[in-house]
């Protein structure tokens, strides 16, 4: 099938973006790798495309103060390859999981989070580590958590005349260590089931905050505060029992042919165990280092 007709904008400045998006019609393009198949299965019939990827300002990532800031126009293969990206590891251990490296050179960190695929990797990243995601639209701009910004599958804060300008990551501190693990059928393919986890410790290596963010599991990514769950230990066959039974609870999504609701809870059980006690292994290896 073919996209129905659309008209094609590339503005230059943030401002002509907001002046095409104005009125409810337009789309944002970002690196076209989930809208251009929206539009060729009819799936959405926006009057306009406004292309981002000629405003400067939305061109570059940069560390700043209060972590990683990725412009809205940044590819997702230019993130992976940045050093500055260093400042927040589960950057790196996530983004080979993104599809395949041929949609990351064109797919952008801010599209992702804006299309709010529930079994993508990189919103769960930013709900993990409380990312936030600065907005420009009609009523100026404004800032939100990356766990209030995804509101459902497909389904964000950002509203129709809004975009999406920047994520900032914030970056790890020492005595913070990270967890990612996903399933999928094959590497490339969106995950079954994944977690990602953040676990911060004291000078003395004792657990002090441990977040939990599980994706492909929900209709968004789901982020629990799992400090409580070392209480029974810190191995993985310590953990397994409250990750379980967390499963029953974060695990909500309908079976389908790729898998039931009860496999997903395994796997999500099993998962949520080994990355918690990885990144506490991690964290107690960088109390002195970030
Ligand atoms: C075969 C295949 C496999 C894939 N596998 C995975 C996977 O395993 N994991 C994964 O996470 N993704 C996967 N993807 C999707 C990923 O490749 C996309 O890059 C990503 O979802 C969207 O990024 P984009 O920059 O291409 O956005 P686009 O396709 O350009 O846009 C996607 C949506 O977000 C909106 N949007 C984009 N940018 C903004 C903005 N700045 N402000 C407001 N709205 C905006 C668009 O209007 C559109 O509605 C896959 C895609 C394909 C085709």
């Amino acid at each position: 099938m073919k996209a129905a007709p659309f008209a094609y904008v590339r503005p230059a400045t943030l401002d002509d973006v907001l002046a095409e998006l104005a009125g409810g019609d337009g789309k944002v393009l970002a690196g076209g790798q989930s809208l251009v198949p929206v539009l060729a299965m009819r799936l959405g019939r926006p009057g306009t495309l406004v292309d981002i990827t000629a405003v400067p300002a939305l061109a570059s990532a940069t560390v700043e103060k209060d972590g990683y800031r990725v412009g809205a126009a940044v590819r997702q293969r230019a993130v992976e390859h940045d050093p500055a990206a260093r400042a927040v590891p589960l950057i790196g251990m996530a983004m080979p999981f993104v599809g395949h490296r041929e949609l990351r050179s064109r797919g952008t960190v801010c599209g992702s989070l804006a299309h709010a695929d529930p079994a993508a990797e990189l919103p769960a990243v930013a709900c993990c580590l409380d990312a936030r995601v600065e907005l420009a639209g009609p009523a100026g701009r404004r800032t939100v958590p990356a766990t209030e910004f995804v509101t459902g599958a497909m389904s964000t804060a950002a509203g129709p005349e809004d975009l999406v300008v920047s994520v900032t990551f914030p970056a790890a501190a020492a005595g913070e260590g990270y967890g990612f693990a996903e399933i999928a059928r094959r590497h490339g393919d969106f995950a079954l089931a994944g977690v990602v986890t953040r676990v911060r410790v004291g000078p003395g290596g004792a657990v002090t905050d441990a977040r939990l963010t599980g994706f492909g599991v929900s209709d968004r990514p789901v982020t629990r505060d799992v400090t409580g769950l070392f209480d029974a230990g810190e191995t993985e066959h310590d953990l397994r029992p409250a990750t379980a039974a967390l499963a029953e609870e974060v695990v909500d999504t309908g079976g389908d042919t790729h898998g039931s609701t009860g496999y997903r809870r395994r796997l999500f059980g099993v998962l949520a165990a080994r990355e918690l006690s990885r990144g506490l292994r991690r964290a107690r290896d960088r109390r002195e280092t970030a």
